[in-house]
Formats: structure tokens, sequence, C-alpha cells
């Protein structure tokens, strides 16, 4: 049975969440409309019809949420900063009432000794931005380096610990290929062009920091997952190396080793266009990091054909589907696999092997219910354990992994799926705005606080 024992004393112990996911209040205090705010509008983009206009009241009741933070144990929250709060059209100095909320929030957790860890950018974009190209453009690129800077300027006396993307693969895949996430766009294998920008982007924003304030630790978060292929034929070895490539190489790569990975240009048909990219952008993009976020939730066991069974979001793997292999799965259908947290873990630290790990994101979402007061929700709590008992293995195999945070602290605004999925470790009633710690959140207090969970 894991227990904190297992982790160095001074191991980060966090939870996670996003600003569209709880914030709320998405007019007030000049914030500008971002691109989810106008993706959530069309009509059926969102599985419940629901939008994050007042989502979890986070932005009104931060000081609760840090109280209950506290109540959990944990030392360390990762946030992000709403990109459209800051500057709400992308552009020009910091909007002060903006970095207002940014710093009472900041100073509430420091209060509770807490360690911030900021995001820059968890998918909002500004949407005056996306009407001038969006991540398509390279000039979303600057943009978001010069808002880094400004945001480091104004916030980092609090704020030491800066992740500058959530996720690339999401924003560029699920919004400019699949076209389930905002922006909404199919365009199959130029969405490979958004994330280059994104990239470059995420450079300029760790010079713009590391500008602002030498001192602070910078990283990246990336979604990661475990890829195995089904068989060992050629073909399903292919299958996995096409999956794990632009899933997990197309990004880890120019990140920690400063070049894309040839074969997945090749599949993506689009050498010729990176080709054709600015040579300075390969060091841009490799700036030395402080540490690597590793955003991990499942397993995908791959195999060879029929064509058109992969999602839109893997342009070059038309001919690749995804096996069920029978494992428990979430209300995601999401696979568990807590070994492959490991994986992919290992996966990152072959790249540098000095750079230190987070874990940023790990969680699961259950059909919960609140009953005489309490969520009793069991397969959140094994799964938490399981990964948690992960992290332990990595340590045990001399990985610098410092920290993990749960994803996520209270349920929220899940995306396209709405308010049907909740993954927090904190029930949100969303008539009432009423805040319910789950069982496997006293879990996680009684494993934090050293006792027998
Ligand atoms: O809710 C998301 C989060 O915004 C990014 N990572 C995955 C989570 C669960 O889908």
């Amino acid at each position: 049975m894991v227990t904190r024992r297992d982790f160095p004393g001074d191991f980060s112990w966090g939870t996670a969440t996003a600003s569209y996911q709880v914030e709320g209040a998405t007019s007030e205090d000049g914030r500008g409309p971002s691109i989810w705010d106008a993706f959530a509008r069309e009509p059926g983009t969102i599985a419940d019809g629901s939008t994050g206009d007042v989502a979890d009241d986070h932005y009104h009741r931060y000081r609760e949420d840090v109280e209950l933070m506290a109540g959990l144990g944990v030392n360390a929250y990762r946030f992000s900063i709403a990109w459209p709060r800051i500057q709400a059209d992308g552009g020009g100095p910091a909007n002060p009432a903006g970095i207002g909320f940014y710093r009472r929030l900041a100073e509430a957790l420091l209060e509770r000794g807490i360690t911030p860890f900021a995001t820059l950018y968890h998918w909002d974009l500004p949407l005056a931005l996306e009407e001038q190209g969006g991540w398509l453009s390279r000039d979303t690129a600057e943009r978001f380096g010069e808002y880094a800077g400004l945001v480091a300027a104004e916030l980092g006396d609090l704020i030491t610990h800066w992740i500058t993307l959530n996720e690339p693969w999401c924003s560029s895949f699920l919004g400019y290929a699949a076209g389930s996430h905002a922006p909404g766009k199919q365009l199959g294998a130029q969405a490979a062009h958004a994330a280059h920008h994104l990239l470059v982007g995420q450079g300029h924003a760790v010079a713009a920091i590391r500008a602002e304030r030498p001192q602070a630790a910078v990283g990246v978060t990336l979604n990661l997952s475990s890829v195995r292929a089904a068989t060992g034929s050629d073909a399903d070895q292919d299958a996995a190396r096409r999956v794990d490539g632009l899933q997990n190489r197309f990004f880890l790569e120019p990140v920690l080793a400063g070049r894309y990975p040839a074969d997945v240009l090749d599949d993506l048909g689009e050498h010729d266009w990176f080709a054709a990219q600015p040579p300075g952008d390969a060091a841009i993009i490799a700036a030395p990091l402080d540490f690597l976020g590793v955003n991990y939730y499942y397993r995908q066991v791959v195999a060879a054909g029929p064509a058109g069974q992969q999602h839109r979001e893997f342009p070059g793997s038309e001919d690749v589907r995804v096996l069920d292999t029978g494992a428990e799965r979430t209300q995601m259908g999401w696979p568990i696999a807590p070994d492959g947290l490991v994986d992919v873990l290992e996966q990152a630290h072959r790249y540098q092997p000095s750079l230190a790990l987070y874990v940023t994101e790990n969680g699961a979402a259950y059909p919960d219910v609140l009953a005489d007061g309490l969520v009793a929700d069991e397969p959140r709590r094994r799964y938490l354990e399981q990964h948690i008992g992960a992290c332990a293995d990595a340590l045990g195999k001399g990985l610098p992994l410092r920290g993990y945070f749960v994803w996520t602290l209270t349920d929220n605004f899940e995306w396209a799926f709405g308010y049907s999925r909740r993954f927090g470790l904190i029930y949100v009633d969303y008539v009432t705005q009423r805040r319910t710690v789950k069982d496997s959140g006293r879990w996680l207090t009684s494993l934090l606080s050293g006792g027998t969970p």
C-alpha cells in the first residue's frame, strides 16, 4: 500500500484546474471573449449544451476553494491564467482587474502554505486572436510571448512555478484536426502548423519569463499516453509508431531534443511546410526548461487497420485502430493502466535525464452521486491509489519525479462533455455551488497526513 513515506519530504502534492473550466465570470472585470466562449455557443458542440459562463464560480469563491485545498492537505495548486482576463483582445497592456484576481488567488494560496503553479495557456485563446488566424498564424506565437512576459512581470513576485502551455496536442489536433475542441476546425494534417506555432509560442514564453524573473522555474505540460502495439507484427508495430509519434514524440522531441521526428512529418505529409519555417525555430522551441509536466490518463493498444477507424485527431493514422483489451475503463471510456504512467515518464526522461518531472494531471471521471452528504467514489480512490503507486515506482527507478497533481480539485466544465463528467475530489452541486468532499478526497487527506489511508 502506497504511503506518503514512499515520497521525498519536498514532493509537491497538488490538485489542478483550468480557468475556463472553473472560474465562470466570463464577462466580468474586463475579461474578453475566448475561443471557448464562442465554441460552446455553437449548437451541438457541447454534450449538455452548457458553457463555462458560471462553471464553479471559482472567480468569486476562490477563498472557499483555497480553504478546501488546505483541508485536503495539499501543498501545491496548479491553475491556469485566462489570457483574455489579462489582455481582452490578446494584445496591449495588462488589465489590472485580471491581474488583481490572480494576485489575490496566489496570496490566499501562499497564506495557506500552498505553492502556486500557474499555467499560462490552458486553451482559452482570446477570440480576437482566433479571428486573425489563431494558432495557424505565427503572430499568435509572438503575442503569447508578450503576454507571458507581462504576466511574469506582474505576478512573478508571488508565483515562482510557471507552465507555458497545457497539452499542445489537444490545442492543435483536437482544435484544428478533429474539431471537437475550440476553435472547431477540421483541417487534417494542417493542424500540425498550429502545433508548431504553439511550440514556438512556448519557446518565446520561456524566454520572456526568464527575462522578467531569472529565478523562476519554467516548464511545459504535455499529455502523453502509453502506446503499445497489439502484436509484434510489422503492421501493428507501425501502427504504434504512428500513434506514439503524433501523441508523444511530435511534442517531446522538438521541446527536449530540438528537432521534429522525421517519421511523423512523413506520416503527416508536412515535410515541405516544416522545412520552410525559419531556421531559428528549433532553438526557440528547445529553450532549456526547469521541468517537464506530464499529464497522463490512459494507454492505447493499437493495431493496423481497418482504414477509417482512427479518429480525426490522428492525421496520418487513418489505418490504425485502437483495441478494446478488456481493461477496466473510466466514465470517459479511457482504459486504466497505472504502469503506463511509468512508461511515459521513462520515455520523457530518456530525452533529458537530468530534467525534473512533474505529473501535472492524473485523475478519473465517474458518475458520482451525492447521497446523505457523501459521495462514495471508490473507483476514483482506487484509480488514484494505483497511479500514486506508479509514481512511487517511478521514484524507485530513479526518475527525477518532483510532484503529482490530481485532476481535479472540484468537478467542473469538462470541455465538449460539459458538466456530464465529474473528475473532482470535491463534488459540486451546480445549482447551489455547494462543495462536498468526496471519499477520494478524504482518502487523499489521510494519505497526505501520513496516516493509514
Ligand atoms: O479536463 C481536462 C483538462 O482540461 C486537460 N487534461 C485532461 C482533463 C480531463 O479530460
